[in-house]
């Protein structure tokens, strides 16, 4: 039978990629996101091009009933999953902490560190259940340093950071393995979403370098997941080579 990858925010960008990677790799595939279009068009296209099983469950992470509800609802064979990729995240807005915006905060949050809890906690139990398991957590470059303005979108990456640290010592005993992929810049949807659809923003992020690719990460991804049952790459942060920190890029 093949292995199961549950991926969250599958609808763009990493998650997408990592999908896509997985179904190559023969995976069958739990994608989850809240554009239920999108997630539908992704397992289509990937169902015709790898002829790979795919559920499709559309929820939000903030929403800890819908999350619960849903994932539990899902058909026992799509528990048995072998990974997880706590992938759905997102940063809002780029001000100084005494103009930041409440709900901004607010959303970034209850995405990246409570949306992240609420699947592994259900997802944890499953692999436990089953005896296996494979969780990777997308952090990032804001979860190892702090930048300017970056305030509350870095804390909750270094949240993700020490959760991950934390679940490995937790899920230990159930021989769950934990990685922790730090990326620095991807262009994705990732700026665009910052800044709230502002794409000519967005564009200047990653103007006159060469970012790392969503592909770029999937690959790591898998490096990390296709390492022998005896080995776990605890965590791995990934750069641009024309970045060698979170504030400094080297733009031509
Ligand atoms: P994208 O904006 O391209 O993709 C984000 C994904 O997260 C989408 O599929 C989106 O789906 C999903 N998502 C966002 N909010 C929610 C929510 N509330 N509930 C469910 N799904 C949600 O960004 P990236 O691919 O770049 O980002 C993926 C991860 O990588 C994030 O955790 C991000 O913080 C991290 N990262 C990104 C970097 C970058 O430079 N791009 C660098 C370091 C880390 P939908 O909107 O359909 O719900
Ligand atoms: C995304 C990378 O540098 O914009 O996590 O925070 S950065």
């Amino acid at each position: 039978m093949a292995k199961i990858a549950l991926i969250t925010g599958a609808t763009a960008g990493i998650g997408e990629a990592t999908a896509e990677l997985f179904a190559r790799e023969g995976y069958d595939l739990v994608l989850t996101g809240r554009r239920k279009d999108r997630l539908d068009h992704v397992a289509h296209r990937l169902n015709k091009k790898y002829n790979v099983d795919i559920a499709t469950s559309s929820f939000d992470v903030r929403d800890r009933q819908e999350v619960v509800d849903t994932l539990n609802g899902l058909p026992e064979r799509w528990k048995k999953v072998n990974v997880l990729v706590n992938n759905a995240g997102l940063s809002q807005g780029l001000d100084p902490i005494d103009k930041g915006d409440y709900d901004d905060w607010d959303r970034m949050i209850d995405t990246n560190v409570k949306g992240l809890l609420y699947v592994s906690k259900i997802v944890a139990n499953w692999m436990i259940d089953h005896g296996h398991g494979h969780i990777i957590n997308l952090g990032s470059i804001a979860g190892k340093e702090v930048y300017a303005n970056g305030n509350v979108y870095c804390a909750s990456k270094h949240a993700v950071d020490a959760l991950s640290k934390a679940m490995r010592i937790d899920l230990l005993p159930h021989g769950i393995k934990v990685t922790a992929v730090h990326p620095g810049a991807v262009e994705t949807e990732f700026s665009i979403v910052r800044f709230k659809g502002d794409e000519k923003r967005a564009k200047k992020v990653y103007e006159g370098f060469d970012a790392l690719s969503a592909e770029d990460i999937a690959e790591t991804i898998w490096f990390a997941v296709s390492r022998p049952a005896h080995v776990n790459i605890n965590e791995l942060i990934v750069m641009p080579t024309a970045q060698a920190n979170a504030g400094t890029i080297f733009r031509k």
